[in-house]
């Protein structure tokens, strides 16, 4: 018998009771807004929705028309159902408050609405991560200061990805569970709980185009890992970069790995390419809750005091013998 996300979500809700009604009535919102969004990914050329929207979002990055369709279709998803005071996404500068005329709830919603844009028109695997927090007890209001709390006071985190299937890959705190889109039945079935990332892995995750650029510490664990077999780690190793994070991440939680877009010296002013809020701490979360780890190369992530809504982070993730090498690494160093 298939059990569908809402079912899923009723269960966890009366046997554990950490799904209180409203935070449920969110994940089920933000399922359907993925949903609409597969729709569009799948529809490509034939709906129009392929190229550039000739735009650029506060962080300088050019913005694809899909970028802007998904980031519309999760706000007006989202803002009507009195279960959201106010949400941020990386497609828009400053926070958006839930209109005067909808009753206003509890929970703030964080969206990369399409992550991995630079893939949308080229056919390969993209994907919405979002991140749900509480708003802060007795505050009058939402403003973006309430956002700035660290990955560990998440309550919700999930990604769907849109490839060959669409997967909505979800976490409450207490595991990591994998639905399905049946595109027939048109909902989400549970095909996967208790997801374990190995906590070794013979893969990593890195753009090597980059290299010239990087710190030592991730020169010499990449080193070791290119020497293979006749090197100190004694085996050889496998690449991929997909230059989709929800891809990348998406097969470590399936067969293992460790993904690094780490600081370079690119642009030495910031500590990553990847944002903190919207990106590296949901997935950092969903990473450890099936057993991995995540950090920046000196602690984890999770536990970041956020200073900006935009705020961008140096991102280690996987499989936890090898994300605690390359943390270490950096520890010796610093
Ligand atoms: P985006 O949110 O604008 O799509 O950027 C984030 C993406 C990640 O999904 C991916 O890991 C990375 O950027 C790829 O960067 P690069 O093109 O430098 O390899
Ligand atoms: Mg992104």
């Amino acid at each position: 018998m298939s059990i569908s996300l809402t079912r899923y979500l009723v269960e966890q809700q009366r046997a554990k009771g950490h799904i209180p009604s409203e935070l449920r009535l969110l994940l089920e919102v933000v399922a359907r807004a993925c949903k609409s969004i597969s729709q569009a990914v799948n529809k490509g050329a034939l709906g129009g929705v392929l190229g550039s929207a000739h735009s650029e979002n506060v962080q300088g990055e050019v913005q694809k028309k899909l970028d802007i369709i998904a980031n519309e279709v999760l706000i007006e998803a989202n803002e009507w159902g009195g279960h959201l005071a106010a949400m941020a996404s990386e497609e828009m500068d400053s926070i958006y408050l839930v209109p005067n005329r909808y009753p206003q709830g509890e929970y703030l919603l964080l969206f990369d609405p399409l992550d991995g844009s630079s893939n949308i028109d080229v056919n390969v695997s993209i994907g919405t991560i979002f991140s749900v927090l509480r708003k802060p007890e007795g505050s009058l209001g939402v403003s973006e200061a309430d956002f700035l709390q660290p990955g560990a006071a998440q309550v919700a985190a999930g990604y769907c990805i849109y490839g060959p299937q669409t997967t909505l890959v979800l976490t409450v705190g207490d595991g990591v569970a994998m639905f399905t889109l049946d595109r027939e039945q048109g909902s989400f079935v549970l095909t996967q709980e208790d997801v374990q990332i190995p906590a070794d892995t013979k893969e990593f995750a890195i753009n090597m185009s980059n290299m010239r650029h990087w710190d030592t510490p991730v020169k010499r664990y990449i080193d070791e890992c290119l020497q293979g077999k006749e090197g100190v780690r004694g085996k050889d190793f496998n690449m991929r970069w997909i230059a989709s994070m929800v891809a990348d991440v998406h097969r470590i939680l399936t067969r293992g790995g460790v993904f690094m877009y780490p600081w370079d010296k690119r642009e030495p002013n910031k500590p990553g390419k990847l944002r903190l809020m919207y990106e590296a701490n949901p997935m950092g979360w969903i990473v450890e809750q099936a057993g991995g780890a995540a950090t920046n190369g000196h602690g984890r992530i999770l536990d970041i005091m956020p200073q900006q809504l935009h705020e961008r982070v140096s991102v280690i993730l996987g499989s936890r013998n090898e994300v605690e090498r390359v943390t270490r690494y950096h520890q010796e160093s610093a």
